[in-house]
């Protein structure tokens, strides 16, 4: 046998299980967390002008290809010699592959705007590899074992290998092969996604929204309250709640999107990202809800939405007469049903948005297009990454929650929350402001009442807000006396509905009760 080459083959396969599994966590953690073009504009950066001059002069404007490959020739000597060493002088070889691994992390994290959170997808493949190499060298080091037994005994090596050599063989080269072979579909699949991933940030990037026709009210400035941890009344993109059941965020890019309405309408439409563009946008601030969002929970965020009214894009497609449900429809098959006239109601911010908070909707909230509908929660109306309205009737469709136990309706029930003092926290006594939200989109909040274990009902200080489909911050100025104490709140809203005291689980249609928790006042 050729042991040398081999163990070459064996330090190449887990440089090899190094890259793949890095970039399958990749896709996962993001693109921009990939250890592969990383170390490549690391080294980029880092090579003396000469070289570079050097590279250019040869290769031209291929340089950045040519030093690509320069830099794998480079890894995949220092593979080779890892098997090398590692068969002949343990623990070097898995030195060799942890110090390359620990090169690719340093360029991950100092990219640009990284954090250390990037390291994860190369550290879990620097583990994967090590660990391959270890198990190859381990098998490769018995099959010799076996062989050489076989030459010293004259018994056996009559008549080829021997039972044990052959079992030894086929042991090694069956987890090379494998390991081979799954590195190779796993990484070229998992490169290619997260290639997809970075074309279409790099599109996002590259655009710019037009002014809305109809601007948002200026938020008032007496709608942030002065209390210290109270919930910020805009939410920014970065902090703004995700869900979706999408395993990987789909991944659009604007120039290939279209959004088509179907259904029992008149005039089937079909609408492309830049036509969408061209048509007088407004701008509304509307917090979107979670259903699945607990009392007390934080799957609610308060954003300033830019786009088109559906009710005009309808008003184009006429309805039939019998249509009483919108089924709108995402890239990756999710679906909401949401009443029609929710969306052609002409007093009810229900758009079809493309920006938030000043920038393109971000990938993971729906870039290039979702819904955003005030007072319905998230399963029932705000489909990101939407390019199907279908016109349609409840009896006949039904979204993706609803045969998973879910309300087919999904109005946002009026809620409040208490974010200071948090749950469990000691305060000082005297003066503690008892703050928090309250929300009711489409309807609006009227009234904030605190309660003191089982004291009366004290009315609470609501702040300003941009209008009835944005949650509102109150404060409550406690006098507060020393002892454990049990601190609720609870809203009325518009209508006259004063929340209730029976508790209800998120399913099937939002939770109900009293958020309320206890404190310590030293
Ligand atoms: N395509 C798609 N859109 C979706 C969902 C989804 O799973 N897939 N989830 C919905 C739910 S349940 C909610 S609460 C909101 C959340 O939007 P966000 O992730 O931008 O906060 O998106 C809605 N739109
Ligand atoms: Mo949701």
């Amino acid at each position: 046998m050729r042991s040398k080459l081999w163990a070459s083959a064996a330090g190449l396969v887990s440089a090899a299980v190094v890259l793949a599994v890095a970039e399958i966590a990749a896709v996962v953690a993001g693109a921009e967390t990939s250890p592969l073009f990383a170390v490549g504009s690391f080294v980029i950066d880092l090579a003396p002008a000469g070289v570079k001059e050097f590279v250019i002069a040869l290769f031209g404007t291929g340089d950045k290809a040519a030093l690509l490959v320069l830099l794998g020739l480079v890894v995949a000597a220092l593979a080779v010699a890892a098997g090398l060493l590692e068969r002949r002088r343990p623990p070097f070889g898995v030195v060799v592959l942890v110090a390359v691994s620990g090169v690719a992390v340093l360029a991950v994290t100092t990219r640009a705007g990284a954090s250390g959170f990037a390291a994860v997808p190369t550290v879990l493949g620097m583990v994967a590899g090590v660990l391959v190499l270890r198990m190859l060298i381990g098998r490769l080091a018995a099959w010799e074992r076996a062989e050489s037994v076989e030459r010293l005994s004259p018994s056996v090596g009559t008549t080829g290998p021997s039972t044990q050599a052959r079992l030894d063989r086929r042991r090694f080269l069956g987890a090379t092969g494998v390991a081979a072979v799954a590195a190779v579909f796993g990484g070229v699949l998992a490169r290619s996604m997260n290639a997809t991933a970075t074309a279409v940030s790099a599109v996002r990037e590259a655009i710019t929204l037009p002014v809305a026709s109809t601007a948002a009210p200026a938020v008032p400035a007496g709608a942030s309250l002065d209390v210290a941890g109270i919930t910020p009344y805009v939410t920014g993109n970065d902090s703004f709640y995700r869900i979706d059941t999408a395993l990987q965020v789909p991944q659009v890019d604007s120039s290939n999107w279209a959004l088509r309405i179907t259904g029992m309408v008149e005039q089937e439409i079909e609408l492309g990202y830049d036509e969408l563009l061209a048509l007088p946008l407004e701008e509304h601030l509307v917090t979107l809800a979670c259903v699945s969002n607990e009392v007390g929970g934080d799957l609610i965020g308060n954003a300033l939405w830019l786009g088109y009214p559906i009710r005009l894009l309808l008003e184009r497609a006429k309805p039939l007469a019998g249509a009483d449900m919108v089924l709108s429809t995402s890239t990756d098959g999710f679906t909401a049903g949401s009443p029609l006239e929710s969306l052609t109601d002409p007093d009810r911010v229900a758009l079809l948005a493309v920006g938030m908070n000043g920038d393109p909707l971000p990938v993971e909230h729906g870039f290039p297009v979702r819904m955003v509908v005030a007072g319905l929660y998230g399963y029932v109306s705000a489909t990101k990454w939407v390019v199907e309205l279908k016109v349609t009737r409840f009896a006949d469709a039904e979204g993706y929650w609803t045969p998973r136990g879910w309300s087919a309706l999904g109005p946002i029930k009026t809620e409040s929350r208490i974010d200071v003092p948090s749950a469990g926290a000691s305060v000082e006594a005297g003066t503690v402001a008892v703050a928090g939200v309250a929300w009711a989109q489409h309807t609006g909040i009227t009234a904030v009442e605190v309660r003191i274990d089982d004291g009366e009902w004290s009315p609470a200080r609501l702040a300003d807000t941009a209008g009835v489909d944005t949650w509102v911050q109150w404060v409550y100025e406690w006098d507060a006396p020393s002892g454990e104490h049990m601190i609720s709140v609870r809203a009325t809203d518009a209508s006259g509905y004063t929340q209730t005291s029976a508790e209800a689980p998120p399913a099937p249609d939002g939770a109900t009760g009293w958020d309320s928790h206890r404190v310590i006042v030293t």
